[in-house]
């Protein structure tokens, strides 16, 4: 069943010219040759028309435009999530408008938000850390929401970074990071993030192997020391934060473990990860060995991976079954084949994207270098192992099955297949990476229905809530990789480029090119846009958004002080249009600061910012927010301090004054040290000594009026 994404469907030229001449004639210029001088409504049908001759647009144009054309005040009835890619950000769009609506700042620092330029979003990046490095970006992949039954349910994101292995938890109460967690297992990661279908786990396959845990190991001894691995990262939903100690993980040979999903309804308690160099090939360009891509691209099959995860949750917790690498539970090899956690059926050449259908009944994996889709059967899979009737083992000792009896069929799709998405009435969609199309076809039927061009060489693509039980159908957004001649050359580096396509009508309509500046997104998920319940405020004032507490040091308005502890200066500070309360903060060089910032307002977009010059310290303090930052002043001298956000009419008046007085036989700050024997200029830093100004703070060991 297909509905219309738009209240009046119109997916036919004769419908979409049905309703220009109603448009017309209900502005009365339809029966008149020429347009109405009254002017007014009318004349409509002649502007329209001119308006397309104008613009070069034919109907169909008209009708995408119709069907994406959104106006103002008006909400879309889908969000997108989007990775970022090289950016380290999720990108949250609505559909079928295509308005970008946020940048979630994940792996990277993102000033706006404040997002690493204050204490608990620094400590949520510190999590991230690798041997005590700093990690400032990340490589988003694959984001995944969180899901009730197999279906969306809206509470949470998460999404993994391909580069440094990690997993970051996103909370859409509020659209904000929460936590990072890195395993120290793996390298490199890329079957991740998925989930299972109640968020039990966030599963996160390895891509590259790699000595576990981290090390050394000559590549010579690849098939040896190199290893793969799976990590459950156990998600505990009450708190909204992955629980670390109930996390565990399983060693894989080293095979390049490539993307995951999640067995659903019948396959429940499975998951699925693809792979790909079974010839364990090491490159070795320099060194008489063939390249890593044609090395492993020899063989006619790679393995797909089978594990029951609820029966590896159960190993893994038992006594001895595990070992500990990183600070990490691994069940090692040995264990899962004795344990009958792990088996192999054979995939086409080059697999990428293991696509469990909506009844989970069936898996759809595509092979970059196979112009086939194959239908994998659960039942036909499980039947095996239940008879342990194994073709072979591979040469870790693996179980595979026999790929003729795993499968229902396959159909021959196009050029370079890569990813699935479902989209209802046992149809599906896939990407043509080589053939720079999408191909519509039933899984059922094991028959190609139709394809649209897209521009140019498509990755990912994402269908209305298309890899859940229930996919909506209506919209699909094609993620290319090259954009070449789409947009406004600017230079070498192009934007990606994101089409929607309409996939409700009989044919597949192209609606829209939205470029993306920033990163190359892999994948994105598409939910019902009601099913989000973000909040409007932070309340009750004082909230710290990475806790979700009421923060210690929350400041209310008239208790803002400052005071000098044996481990720096507190500043506990208001913001409420159009000051800071208090506006003035004296310190000595060499004070660490700590800023204790409240928004204490509460109406709905009273978003204030906050920076000092210099000391790299920005805020985002939306309504109710509180935030902490710490820094230290080792800098002497004057520093302006300003609300960053223009929040009312006297915003560039929301500001005051950092003074950091040199210390004592210090080097005077330079510049600003009075010449000996002048008097201070107005708004000068008093010498020491001098009496504060009226309305000034007081020195940082008194206690502010008002305070107690
Ligand atoms: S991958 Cu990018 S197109 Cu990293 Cu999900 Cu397939
Ligand atoms: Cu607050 Cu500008």
């Amino acid at each position: 069943m297909r509905h219309s994404p738009l209240p009046f469907p119109l997916h036919h030229r004769r419908r979409l010219a049905r309703a220009l001449a109603a448009i017309a004639l209900l502005s009365g210029a339809a029966c008149n040759s020429g347009p109405n001088e009254d002017g007014g409504g009318a004349g409509v049908s002649a502007s329209l028309n001119d308006l397309m001759k104008e613009r070069g647009l034919d109907e169909s144009n008209v009708s995408a435009a119709l069907k994406t054309y959104t106006p103002t005040g008006v909400h879309d009835p889908y969000i997108m999530f989007a990775s970022g890619g090289q950016s380290g950000q999720v990108l949250v769009i609505g559909i079928p408008s295509m308005r970008i609506l946020k940048y979630i700042a994940v792996f990277t620092p993102e000033p706006w938000q404040g997002y690493g330029y204050g204490d608990e979003t620094n400590t949520i990046l510190a999590a991230g850390q690798r041997d005590g490095r700093t990690l400032s970006w990340g490589d988003s992949h694959h984001p995944a929401l969180s899901e009730t039954n197999g279906d969306y349910d809206g509470q949470f994101l998460f999404i993994n970074d391909k580069a440094n292995a990690r997993i970051a938890v996103i909370d859409l109460k509020d659209f904000a990071t929460k936590q990072i967690v890195m395993s120290g297992l793996i390298q490199s990661d890329h079957g991740g993030t998925f989930v299972t279908p109640n968020t039990e786990y966030v599963v996160e396959g390895a891509q590259y192997p790699a000595p576990l845990g981290g090390g050394y190991a000559p590549i010579e001894r690849y098939a040896e020391d190199y290893k793969g691995a799976v990590i459950f990262w156990k998600f505990d939903r009450e708190k909204g934060r992955i629980d670390r100690a109930k996390s565990f993980a399983m060693e894989l040979p080293p095979y390049m473990q490539d993307l995951t999903d999640a067995g659903k309804l019948v396959s429940d308690g499975w998951v699925f990860l693809n792979s790909l160099n079974t010839e364990l090939s090491i490159g070795g360009t320099l060194e008489g060995r063939p390249p890593l891509e044609s090395g492993a691209s020899q063989n006619d099959m790679d393995y797909m991976h089978i594990i029951p995860w609820r029966r590896a949750a159960e190993v893994a917790g038992m006594a001895g079954k595990t070992k500990e690498i990183a600070g990490m539970r691994v069940i090692p090899l040995d264990v899962s084949l004795s344990e009958g956690l792990l088996y192999f059926v054979g995939e086409p050449k080059s697999p990428h994207g293991v696509d469990v259908t909506p009844d989970g009944s069936q898996m759809v994996v595509a092979g970059k270098l196979d112009t086939h889709g194959t239908v994998y059967s659960f039942a036909k899979i499980k039947a095996q192992i239940d008879q342990k009737k194994f073709e072979a083992k591979d040469r870790y000792g693996v179980p595979i099955l026999s790929f003729k009896d795993s499968i229902d069929g396959q159909v021959e799709l196009g050029l370079g297949p890569l990813h699935t998405q479902y989209i209802g009435d046992g149809m599906a969609l896939t990407s043509l990476f080589l053939e720079s199309a999408v191909v519509r076809w039933s899984v059922k039927d094991l028959k190609v229905i139709d394809k649209i061009p897209v521009h140019y060489n498509v990755g990912h693509i994402a269908a209305a809530e298309g890899d859940t039980v229930s996919p909506d159908g209506k919209y699909l957004v094609a993620m290319n990789k090259w954009a070449i001649d789409r947009f406004q050359p600017v230079g070498p580096l192009l934007p990606q480029n994101f089409q929607l396509v309409d996939v409700s009508g009989s044919q597949m309509q192209l609606l829209y090119d939205m470029p993306l500046p920033l990163g190359e997104p892999h994948y994105a998920q598409i939910i019902k846009a009601d099913k989000l319940h973000p909040e409007d405020i932070y309340k009750p004032a004082g909230v710290n958004p990475v806790t979700a507490q009421h923060d210690p040091d929350t400041v209310t308005a008239g208790k803002e002080r400052i005071e000098r502890r044996a481990d720096g200066v507190h500043v506990f500070m208001s913001a409420v249009r159009s000051h800071f309360t208090p506006d003035i903060i004296r310190v000595k060089e060499g004070d660490t600061v700590h800023l204790h910032i409240t928004n204490v307002e509460q109406a709905h977009d009273a978003t204030h910012g906050f920076t000092i010059d210099l000391y790299n310290v920005h805020q985002s303090l939306e309504p109710g927010k509180h935030v902490n930052a710490s820094f230290v002043a080792d800098v002497p001298g004057v520093f302006p301090m300003y609300c960053t956000e223009f929040c009312s009419a006297l915003h560039l008046e929301m500001a005051g004054y950092l003074l950091v007085e040199p210390k004592e036989g210090g080097a005077p700050a330079p510049g600003v040290a009075p010449a000996p024997g002048d008097a201070p200029a107005p708004g000068d830093a008093p010498a020491p000594g001098d009496a504060p100004a009226p309305g000034d703070a007081p020195t940082p060991d008194a206690p502010a009026p008002g305070s107690e």
